[in-house]
């Protein structure tokens, strides 16, 4: 570590504003981290879970306050406002830093400093990036242990290379003799998620929760590597990614966009319901790709771990996320049983007598108080889930033969529809929405436009991030070995208000077409929007009911992709000329097609 200059003036310049009591190097070690989590238990920050039950496993509640990522604290301070777009909030970098500035003066009074160096992505990787993460939270530090390599090997690595600097602290500086609070945070109006884009810098100040302080999440595989691709010629996705084996043996990678708390994790690690198929896991929320020496665009997935949404979350609905988080897992804002394992709504049985809920109070079924919050959490390292790809951790990546986008969408979209070309599968992403989840703070209800599910993590102007795309659709290699694009929606209702499709493993029946489409052995129905499945290539052989349901299920209705294409043209308006043509042609080649 002494060899790299920037970074030991980087740290010194922290500690001198924020005046933590001490300052710790991690180095990722076992020893380290039980170190870490002896102290948190100690101090009651956290519980330590039933040892024969889930083993190595802990437990904490936040505060009320601090629950998910607050959207309308999250900021992108390029240099000009007109770089951050219509959907981000914008602050120029030096005011922001200024305010800032006065905010970490002493934030980490009585606090210990951690200094995390990480990468995303394999170590070594061609396509990984290191980062520095400063916090005073050791549960920041536990939670990204899992979530990213890191450590020691990591500093290694770097050399006196540049890193992306991230710097967190919970607001919350502790003066002499003050008893610390179980989960230390600031006001939601003093929370401050900063990017600084031009820069590369990351200053998070106030949360302690997900994506406003695990900052290799979020704020740096997406935010400012959305930036970092753009300005490079590579992609930064909220995309899973997927390894299918068809009943012949044949494998594909497919990675999938799709909005927060819309089920990346279920797909992910999808079971089969259908023989003979296979689903492996490489990633569940964040892709990076770049185009290989064959021409084909290769993904890794820049994390180590699943910070996945725990409601609902089942051995039903999902086992292979069960089992990951069987052992060495953090959960967060579940509930507690009192044999000290954790509890929440879906889980797939009953709630046991004398549970505690994420609030701390004693579960009762009379005051209609979830046991879990919605947007409750389990940290878990990727290796444990028993679908893990074998290529997980490959430094090159995995070739991706097809992008699905989605979202949570009531009627209008069919189950399946495939593109006509790439520049109308970049249309498909640039339109894509769903209906609001848990998981931010503060969302008006009803159906948000959510284009590439990267509203809340595109770090620039989404108009130029709509270029970008096309244009790498223009500067591809070989044009031919571009990944098929696809649409997808699992949550279609019908005139009953139920969901029509099944869903969960079930969705192997739309990927199974979806896989024949890339090999090219299924024919498809044209339509004003696409491709969709002839009603006979879906196989639907033991589901029950679903028969005469499919036409509803495959239907698009002119009139209801009328009404889309306004509600597509108002969202396009707050994109101004930044607004590539190629999306207004594929609009208006749209409206054409349904007239
Ligand atoms: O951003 S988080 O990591 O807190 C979760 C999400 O929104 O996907
Ligand atoms: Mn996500």
């Amino acid at each position: 570590m002494e060899k790299n200059q920037k970074l030991i003036q980087w740290v010194k310049e922290w500690e001198t504003r924020c005046q933590p009591k001490s300052v710790h190097w991690c180095d990722g070690s076992e020893k380290e981290n039980q170190e870490l989590l002896d102290l948190m238990v100690q101090s009651g920050a956290a519980i330590k879970l039933n040892e024969e039950k889930r083993p190595n496993s802990y437990y904490f509640q936040s505060d009320p306050s601090d629950v998910a990522r607050v959207e309308n604290r999250t900021f992108i301070c390029s240099e000009k406002e007109e770089d951050a777009g219509p959907t981000n909030n914008w602050c120029a970098p030096a005011e922001m830093k200024e305010i800032l500035t006065g905010y970490f003066d002493g934030s980490m009074k009585g606090r210990t400093m951690y200094v995390i160096p990480f990468s995303m992505g394999p170590l070594g990787s061609e396509i990984a990036h290191i980062g520095i993460q400063i916090t005073d939270s050791p549960y920041v530090v536990v939670n990204m242990r899992i979530m990213t390599r890191m450590g020691q090997q990591v500093l290694d690595i770097l050399g006196d290379k540049d890193f992306v600097p991230c710097v967190h602290s919970l607001g919350a500086p502790l003066q002499e003799g003050q008893q610390d609070s179980k989960w230390p945070s600031a006001p939601i109006e003093d929370k401050y998620i900063s990017h600084f884009p031009d820069t590369n810098e990351i200053w998070s100040y106030g949360s302690g929760y997900g994506g406003n302080a695990l900052l290799g999440k979020k704020c740096f595989a997406l935010r400012i590597a959305s930036n970092m691709a753009h300005r490079q010629g590579w992609l930064a996705e909220h995309m899973l990614i997927m390894g299918i084996t068809n009943p012949k043996g044949v494998k594909k990678y497919i990675a999938a966009a799709f909005p927060s708390a819309c089920g990346k994790t279920n797909l992910a690690m999808l079971i089969p319901t259908i023989p003979g198929w296979k689903v492996e896991t490489v990633g569940d929320d964040i892709a990076w790709m770049k185009f290989g020496d064959d021409g084909r665009l290769y993904a890794i997935n820049p994390e180590a771990g699943f910070f996945g949404v725990a409601p609902f979350t089942s051995m039903e609905t999902n086992p292979n996320a069960m089992l990951s988080c069987r052992a060495n897992t953090i959960f967060t804002n579940t509930g507690l049983t009192p044999d000290n394992d954790i509890w929440w709504e879906g889980i797939g049985y009953d709630i046991p007598e004398g549970t505690i809920t994420w609030t701390n109070e004693k579960y009762d079924a009379a005051n209609r108080k979830p046991a879990a919050h919605p947007n409750a959490r389990f940290t878990a390292p990727a290796y444990q889930c028993p679908a893990i790809d074998k290529d997980w951790e490959n430094p090159k990546g995995v070739p991706i033969s097809a992008i699905l986008f989605g979202g949570r969408r009531p009627g209008t979209l069919p189950l399946i529809y495939q593109s006509f070309d790439w520049n109308h599968g970049v249309f498909m992403g640039s339109i894509a929405g769903s209906e609001v989840t848990a998981a931010a703070i503060g969302l008006k209800a009803g159906v948000r436009r959510d284009p590439f599910a990267m509203l809340p993590f595109c770090g620039y102007h989404m108009g130029d991030y709509f270029a970008h795309w096309v244009k790498t659709g223009v500067t591809a290699p070989d044009s031919s070995k571009l990944p098929k694009i696809f649409n997808v929606n699992w949550f279609r209702k019908g005139s009953d208000g139920k969901f029509l499709w099944p869903g969960y493993g079930d969705n192997i029946r739309a990927l199974a077409w979806i896989f024949d489409r890339v090999e090219g052995t299924v024919d498809a129905v044209q339509t004003p929007i696409g491709f969709i499945p002839k009603k006979e290539d879906i196989n639907i052989a033991g589901l029950d009911g679903i028969e005469s349901k499919m036409d509803e299920i495959l239907k698009v209705d002119a009139n209801e992709w009328v009404a889309e294409c306004d509600l597509i043209a108002e969202n396009y308006g707050q994109f101004g000329d930044r607004l590539p043509k190629e999306m207004t042609e594929q609009l208006e080649k749209l409206k054409a097609r349904l007239a």
